[in-house]
Parts: structure tokens; sequence; C-alpha cells
């Protein structure tokens, strides 16, 4: 039995993008003692708006690269913990132009590693179930944590590659370190590049959602506030050197969930446009979370999706401003490529 793991100096590397700083509001919510560190560069998916409202005596924040070695090094002397999700994150931007995905994905997360051990710092790195390719619509099964690595786009294949070295520190060199692959998120702060921002927002528009391909492909989603506790449980409580899958029953169709967003907004369940399909993409995403829930017990909270999805909808209605500023140079690169 491992004994509990109580981090005190947590750095999170990328906690101004989505995840990353719903996770530090949720760690500053409910672990008092816990100081967070935010290491980000303010990439156009970072916003440091993302963590207001946070105790100034719980956050330092830091803008910079997870690929200075030396600004990573200096951090790391002074830290218990660091809960890797800086990346480039969005496949479609991973397609047009991959050389910032292989840089921040593979390099920073190397870069990290290495302050890392010379530190003796626990190392959690937050990752995707897209390493393990994808599965036919039909097929019965989901992926596990034995599944093996298939990953189709040049983002999927890099964060699949920051997994590999992740795993080679702890054999090689014992890192203490935990990995968790998590399927698709959705929740408030979401970059409007991102699918279901994207319809929401287009709708608030007066633009007419997009949908990509013959709009059968599945994600299997779940709230962002699920993934952040999970990561905790993981953190805390998992097995060094191993990986946990995280997701939460999610399965829907793009159609399924365009429609009901649609619907959730008043509008007609056919009013969007197809559009171009995505160069390889993945059809099916479905995560069997039962090590992370039997071993850890850990289990979701948000798990009535239409529910979730009115409160995003809400979210977005409610924060115009926060998204306003990226709508238009998004739906203008999203164009050129037909999307
Ligand atoms: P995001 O694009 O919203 O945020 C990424 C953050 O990283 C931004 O704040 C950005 O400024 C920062 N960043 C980028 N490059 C950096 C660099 N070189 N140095 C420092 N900071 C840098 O991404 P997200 O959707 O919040 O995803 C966070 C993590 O979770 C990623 O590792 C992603 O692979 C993983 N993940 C995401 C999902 C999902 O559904 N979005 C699902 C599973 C796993
Ligand atoms: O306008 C759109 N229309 C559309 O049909 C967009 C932006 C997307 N799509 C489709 C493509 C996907 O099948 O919707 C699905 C979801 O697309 P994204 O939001 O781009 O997510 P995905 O490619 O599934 O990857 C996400 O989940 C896994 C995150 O962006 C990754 O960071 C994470 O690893």
């Amino acid at each position: 039995m491992t004994l509990e793991f109580s981090p005190k100096r947590i750095i999170v590397t990328g906690g101004a993008g989505f995840i990353g700083s719903n996770f530090v509001h949720w760690v500053v919510q409910n672990e008092p003692d816990v100081q967070v560190t935010v290491l980000d560069k303010l990439t156009y998916a970072g916003n440091r708006a993302n963590l207001e409202g946070i105790p100034e005596d719980r956050l330092t924040f830091v803008e910079g690269d997870i690929c200075d070695a030396v600004l990573v090094d200096s951090l790391f002397a002074d830290a218990d913990a660091v809960v890797h999700f800086a990346a480039e994150s969005h496949n479609d931007n991973s397609i047009a132009d991959p050389s910032s995905f292989v840089r921040t994905n593979v390099e920073g997360t190397y870069t990290l590693l290495e302050a890392a051990r010379k530190n003796g710092v626990r190392f959690h790195h937050v990752s995707t179930d897209e390493v393990y390719g994808d599965l036919a619509l039909d097929d019965p099964t989901r992926f596990t944590e034995e599944t093996p690595y298939h990953p189709s786009s040049p983002y999927s294949s890099t964060k699949a590659a920051s997994d590999l070295l992740v795993r080679a520190w702890h054999r090689t060199y014992g890192l203490p370190i935990t990995i968790s692959n998590c399927s698709n998120n959705y929740g408030p702060r979401q970059h409007v590049e991102k699918f279901i921002p994207r319809q929401i927002t287009n709708i608030l528009s007066g633009l007419r959602p997009k949908l990509y391909g013959d709009g059968l492909n599945v994600r299997d989603w779940i709230h962002v506030d699920d993934h952040s506790s999970a990561v905790w449980t993981i953190l805390t409580k998992g097995r060094l050197g191993e990986t946990y899958l995280i997701g939460a029953n999610g399965e829907k169709s793009n159609l399924e969930v365009l429609r009901e967003i649609l619907v959730a907004m008043g509008k007609e369940p056919d009013d969007f446009d197809w559009v171009k399909d995505r160069p390889g993409h993945d059809r099916r995403y479905a995560i069997d979370a039962t090590k992370l829930m039997t071993e850890l017990g850990w289990a979701p909270e948000h798990t009535d999706f239409v529910t979730g999805l009115h409160d995003v909808i809400g979210w977005y209605r409610d924060n115009e401003p926060w998204w306003r500023v990226d709508k238009t140079e998004i739906e203008a690169n999203y164009a050129k490529a037909e999307h």
C-alpha cells in the first residue's frame, strides 16, 4: 500500500489555460494548505484572467516557457511536486503547423523532467486518451492502461512521445512519476477554437455551427472539475510509475452534442453547416476508468452531461468579453482550412 503523498508547494505548468486554470481553482478551493506556483508562457491559449479571484497569498504566477531550463530549474528548487498541463493542445493547429507541438510537448516535457530529477521533485504528467489512437464505432472495447500506443495526429504523437519520456525517467533514473490520460474535457474557460465553445459562440455571434465530416465521430466527454479531482487523487494516492486513465462514461457523437447545444440555445436541430473533415480524423475515443475507480476510489461527480452543457452555455453568455477578443481571428483561420 502506497503512503499518501501530501505536497505543500506545487508547480502547475499551463495553469493559465483551460484545464490548468480549472485545476488551480479546484486546488485552492479544496486544499487549503497548498501553495500554487503557475508557470505559463501565455500563448494564444493562455489567459492571466483565468486565474482571477484566487487570493494572492495562495498563488504565484510566473510568465515563462517550460523549455527555459534555467527558469524551470530555479522554480523546481523550491517545490514538492509539478503537475504538468502545459502543451500545445489543438489537433487542427498541429495539422497546420506541428513545429510548436514538437517543441513544447516534447522538448518542454524533457526540460521539466531534467529539472525534476535534479531537484527531487515529484512529477505528475497530464496526458490524453488520443495517444491510444482511435476505436471503430462498433468496437465493444474501450481504452485501458494496457492498450498499445497508436497516435494519429502531430498533436497526439507529441503527447505520446512526452508520456514515453516520463516513463523512461522513472525506469532509468527512478524519478517519482505518475501519468494520467484523460478523455475530452468540457467546462468554463475552454478556448473558442475547441468544438463545444466554437459552436456556442458561433450561435451567440449569429454564425452557423460547423460539423466536420459525417458528424458521427464519438468523443467521451468529462467535466473539467472531474478531471481536476482525478488528477489530485492520482498525485496524492497513485502508485509511483503508474498510468491511470480518466473518464466518466460520456460517449457521444459530435452530431448528438451539437444538437443538444442547438436545442438548448433555442435553434432548430439542423441549423448548422457540414464542413470539410479533419485529415486523419480519429473516429472514436472511449475510456475504461476501472483502475482509477477501484484502486484509488475516485468517482466523477458531474455525470449529467446535459446539465453541464447548459451551465457551460450560461458561462459563455455571461462572459462574452473573455471570448470575443479571439473569435474573429479563430474563425478566419478555420475558414482558410475550409472548416
Ligand atoms: P490549453 O491549450 O487550453 O492550455 C495550454 C496552456 O499551456 C496555456 O495556458 C498556454 O499558455 C500554456 N503553454 C503552452 N506552451 C507553453 C510553454 N512552452 N511554456 C509554458 N506554458 C505553455 O490546453 P488544455 O485543453 O487546458 O489542455 C491542458 C493539458 O491537458 C494538455 O497537456 C492536454 O494535452 C491535456 N488534455 C486535454 C484534454 C482536453 O480535452 N482539452 C483532454 C485530455 C488531456
Ligand atoms: O468546429 C468543429 N467541428 C467539429 O466537428 C471543431 C472545432 C471540431 N469538430 C470535431 C472534431 C472532433 O471529432 O469535434 C470533435 C472535438 O474536436 P476538438 O474540440 O478539436 O477536440 P479533439 O480533437 O477531440 O481533442 C480534444 O480532446 C483530447 C482536445 O483538444 C485535446 O487537447 C485532448 O487531448
